[in-house]
């Protein structure tokens, strides 16, 4: 499906199924009759599908006499035709008509790429072989010559195949007959010879084919005498055989089974283990390919990412507000904190959210989100919570407070950095600050050159004073958003880990987290911005945030 080779190098499949009747050895066709079956018999191995027309009349609910349309069987083919690179060999029963017709068909099918086409000397509309065949009147020689040559002469590969399918030994008539056809038809141009028989046992069509003596390829599907070891075949220089109704038979039987445990169970417990998955759908689908070929050609595409957002503190310094519910639930402007986060998530197409809680977690109802707890939050700060949700951690995500308003271009800005870590640095001036609360100072390689857009800038650490030594100044304020990608997922959890082991971990915050990689070596970007932001830690806070969400973009 991906990548394919320059369609100089490519067989058409026309070209393949010729390959395959003019073999040599003997080779086998598989029926399928829709383009999952189609993908299935791909998958399996075989080389060429056999669009039967029993089996495409059966998954439409039809019967096998011309009820279904031509041109929805050609309809489905185009499905079957896409999803697989074997060729196909349709059962064209009788070309739909006359000779008129079976030039349009041919023309339409080679338009689908459809490698060949087998038709039936019988009468429109025909029945199955197997229904009383020896009811159905056979055509006359010359007409289904007639419709043979047409279309011949109507195809424009020299490789599409027309398979000319004798009925005579179907429909009550001796061998003499069914070679006497056979000849005419190899006469009129077709490219093999289909055998049909009806029999337990293979002896008519052995006889047929000592009598026929390799004029031409011989075709043949063993329905009736499928116990016949296929060394026998094979003696006979059968070319082609043709498993021509397994696929819709194993899947009729698989859906009764189904069906019937279901109705029966009234619950899927019993049956999850012993149907596909749904990921083996998708993956038969080509959902891999598609999530590629975004990322190589939708522009507004959004990558994978997931976020994980700490929301376990209780935000003492809110007295009241907090009794029965942790900070990130505190309503602004009628809506809580988390909500709203989750709704900025969700409009950069983040939908993969994991809220770690802590105190009053059953407070937490926001719908569209996995929450993770940890059970103790009252004796552990952030890093603890963080490591609730390690599980989760992904190649593509964000690390946010819970308790951040910000313009949603920030989120935006943020995921399309591709750096292992990157924070996100607000390098507006203490007028822009809150009040209260802790602050995490940014202590970059660089002050914030707003003349630039995505200057490359290196945390080097983080402290909670703005001035250290009494000269070095933070380059502004960490708002609490980290941005992961690719590598930067295994730097956090060596970190985490390592932590973990310390005596003092149930201390630790998420700057000193980010001070230890720093530490360690690893590189943590910076992601300048200028206001647009703020975290609630106070009573002021909430009120500025009152404020700011009239200003917040829709
Ligand atoms: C079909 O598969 O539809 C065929 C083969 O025509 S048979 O059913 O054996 O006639
Ligand atoms: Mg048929």
């Amino acid at each position: 499906m991906t990548n394919k080779p320059p369609s100089s190098t490519i067989e058409t499949k026309p070209k393949k199924l010729r390959r395959l009747i003019e073999s040599a050895q003997l080779e086998f066709i598989l029926e399928a009759h829709n383009g999952i079956s189609a993908r299935i018999v791909e998958e399996a191995g075989f080389s060429g599908i056999w669009a039967s027309g029993l089996a495409i009349s059966a998954q439409f609910g039809v019967r096998d006499n011309n009820e279904a349309s031509w041109t929805q069987v050609v309809d489905l083919l185009e499905f079957m035709s896409d999803i697989t690179s074997i060729p196909i060999l349709l059962d064209g029963d009788t070309g739909y008509g006359n000779f008129n017709n079976m030039r349009r068909l041919v023309r339409k099918l080679e338009q689908r790429d459809i490698a060949g086409v087998c038709i039936e000397d019988k009468i429109f509309p025909k029945t199955n072989s197997f229904i009383g065949g020896e009811r159905q009147p056979l055509a006359e020689v010359e007409e289904f010559c007639g419709k043979i040559a047409a279309g011949k002469d109507s195809q424009s590969n020299d490789d599409f195949c027309i398979v000319a399918r004798v009925e005579a030994l179907i429909a009550g008539w001796d061998i003499r007959e069914a070679l006497r056809r056979a000849e005419a038809y190899r006469k009129a141009g077709a490219d093999a010879i289909l055998i049909h028989s009806k029999l337990a046992h293979p002896d008519q069509i052995v006889e047929f084919a000592h009598e026929w003596a390799n004029r031409a390829p011989l075709v043949i599907v063993p329905t009736k005498y499928y116990s016949t070891p296929i060394e026998v075949f094979r003696k006979v220089d059968i070319s082609l055989v043709i498993w021509a109704n397994h696929m819709i038979r194993s899947a009729i039987i698989g859906m009764q089974k189904t069906a019937a445990q279901i109705f029966q169970n009234q619950g899927l417990i019993e049956i999850e283990d012993r149907v596909a998955s749904v990921d083996e759908i998708f993956r038969l689908q080509g959902a891999d390919e598609l999530a590629e070929a975004e990322r190589r050609y939708f522009s507004s595409y959004q990558p994978d990412t997931k976020a994980v957002i700490l929301a376990a503190a209780r935000g003492d310094d809110l007295g009241d507000l907090t009794a029965e519910r942790p900070k990130a639930m505190i309503p602004v402007g009628g809506t809580p904190l988390l909500r709203r986060l989750v709704d900025k998530c969700k409009k950069r197409g983040i939908d993969d959210i994991t809220v770690v809680a802590g105190y009053k977690a059953e407070s937490i109802d926001v719908s569209g989100i996995n929450k993770v707890i940890n059970t103790e939050f009252a004796s552990t700060g952030e890093l603890a919570s963080l490591a609730c949700a390690l599980e989760t951690f992904t190649d593509d995500m964000v690390i946010m407070y819970g308790d951040l308003l910000f313009r949603s271009y920030i989120l935006r800005d943020l995921i399309e950095n591709d750096a292992p870590l990157t924070i996100v640095v607000d390098s507006a001036g203490e007028e822009e600050e809150s009040l209260t609360g802790a602050k995490d100072y940014a202590f970059c390689s660089e002050p914030d050159d707003r003349s630039m857009w995505g200057q490359a800038v290196n945390l080097q650490h983080i402290a909670s004073l703005r001035l250290v030594n009494g000269d070095e100044t933070a380059c502004g304020r960490w708002i609490g958003m980290i941005r992961v990608k690719g590598s930067g997922r295994q730097w956090l959890v060596d970190a985490l880990q390592t932590l973990q082991t310390s005596d003092n971990f149930a201390e630790l915050g998420m700057p000193d987290l980010l001070n230890f990689m720093l530490e360690s070596g690893r590189e943590v970007r910076v992601w300048y911005i200028h206001g647009h932001w703020l975290d609630v830690n106070s009573l002021a806070d909430l009120e500025r945030a009152g404020n700011f969400t009239s200003e917040l973009d829709p």
